[in-house]
């Protein structure tokens, strides 16, 4: 069986989407594009060299019987507005974070979801496929560290452009971390507070960074997140879980060390892009997979996306009140009790 994808914006990830369905994973086709510069749709198509119909908007292409599963990789305020039309026509989903931009937003979505009475959504949190991400949770969920007690994360950028704001850190860069951090741990947030310390000189009016978020869990891991956007070195991913009986990392991304030249030394990656390759190609085909053995996808579902956005508005507003401030969840629906468990990685 081939899933047929309809494609909505096809920009950076978009594209980079598109090439891993059709040219690396298997079981999905890619059918119909749409974007709302059609230029850009009509670009795609011919450099992929796709059999697919170009729709002048996400609604005709949803209609498109051909069309199995609506991808979607537009820009975050119109996520919603498309994830519930395609719901609502009982169609797959793999919506790229933000699931939605607010709270609210993304309970529209549960709901339309729970009206058709299962799962269809999966959000882009590829995290939670990523290899070293995998392995750090195993040692967890085995105990090899005992309790958890605090995590220390960094996410650093080299640089971001001048349309780059002090909120799109928590809803652009942070975001990744709120979502793995809880599924790391098993546990929810309680609080968040925010404290900026001293400012690049690379960064503009707009932005305050480095940033330095201090988030509580219920069960009282307390986690320190960096993130800092113009670095200037590279793009650096790091997480420490300390526990009672040990501390577990990260992984390091793979790179060849030299001793030359009186120095030892190794890589780091520049872009973004390159560190969670594997990880992309490895949700995409998971979500294909767990479509076509059990009718719906195994993934980070809207309810991971609803705790993402509930927490990012706290973090949006403890960066301007400078207080702790309370994160605060609705009681999970019993049709999204599971937790998201990853068989197949
Ligand atoms: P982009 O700006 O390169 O592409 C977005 C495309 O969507 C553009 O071509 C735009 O014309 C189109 N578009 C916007 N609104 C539309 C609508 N209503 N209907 C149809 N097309 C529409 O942006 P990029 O970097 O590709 O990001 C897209 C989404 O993916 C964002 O939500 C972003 O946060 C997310 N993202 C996720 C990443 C991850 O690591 N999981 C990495 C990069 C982006
Ligand atoms: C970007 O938007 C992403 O989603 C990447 O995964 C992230 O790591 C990067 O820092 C963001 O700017």
């Amino acid at each position: 069986m081939t899933l047929g994808f309809g494609v909505v914006g096809t920009g950076a990830i978009g594209r980079e989407h598109i090439d891993r369905i059709t040219n690396k994973l298997s079981g999905g086709k890619i059918v119909a594009v749409t974007d709302v510069n059609q230029e850009s749709a009509k670009q795609t198509v011919e450099h992929y060299k796709l059999d697919a119909v170009i729709y002048p908007d996400d609604k005709t292409l949803i209609a498109d019987e051909n069309v199995d599963v609506v991808l979607v990789t537009s820009w975050g305020p119109a996520h919603e507005a498309t994830v519930v039309a395609a719901v609502e026509a009982g169609k797959y989903v793999f919506c790229e974070k933000p699931l939605a931009t607010t709270a609210e937003g993304c309970i529209r979505i549960v709901e339309a979801e729970m009206k058709q009475g299962k799962k269809l959504v999966q959000v882009g949190f590829m995290r939670r496929y990523d290899s070293g991400y995998v392995q750090l949770k195993e040692a967890i969920d085995k105990g090899e560290i005992g309790q958890p007690l605090m995590i220390r994360a960094v996410h650093r950028n080299p640089e971001v452009g001048e349309n780059y704001t002090t909120d799109m850190a928590v809803v652009d860069t942070l975001i990744h971390e709120i979502d793995a951090l809880h599924w790391l741990v098993n546990d929810d947030y309680k609080s968040v507070q925010v404290v900026f310390p001293r400012k690049t000189k690379y960064s503009h009016d707009k932005l305050q960074d480095p940033q330095l978020f201090t988030i509580e869990t219920n069960g009282g891991i307390v986690m320190n997140v960096e993130v800092f956007v113009n670095c200037k070195y590279g793009y650096d991913i790091q997480c420490e879980v300390i526990g009672e009986d040990g501390v577990a990392y990260l992984p390091e991304f793979p790179s060849v060390v030299t001793r030359k030249q009186g120095k030892l030394s190794s890589g780091i990656l520049m872009d973004w892009k390159y560190r969670f390759m594997d990880a992309y190609d490895v949700e995409i085909q998971d979500f294909i997979d767990s479509i076509v053995k059990k009718g719906e996808p195994q993934g980070p579902n809207s309810w991971d996306g609803y705790i993402a956005a509930v927490t990012s508005d706290a973090c949006v507003k403890a960066q301007n009140t400078g207080q702790k401030e309370a994160i605060k969840l609705l009681e999970r629906p019993a049709f999204y009790s599971e937790n998201s468990v990853m068989e197949t990685v």
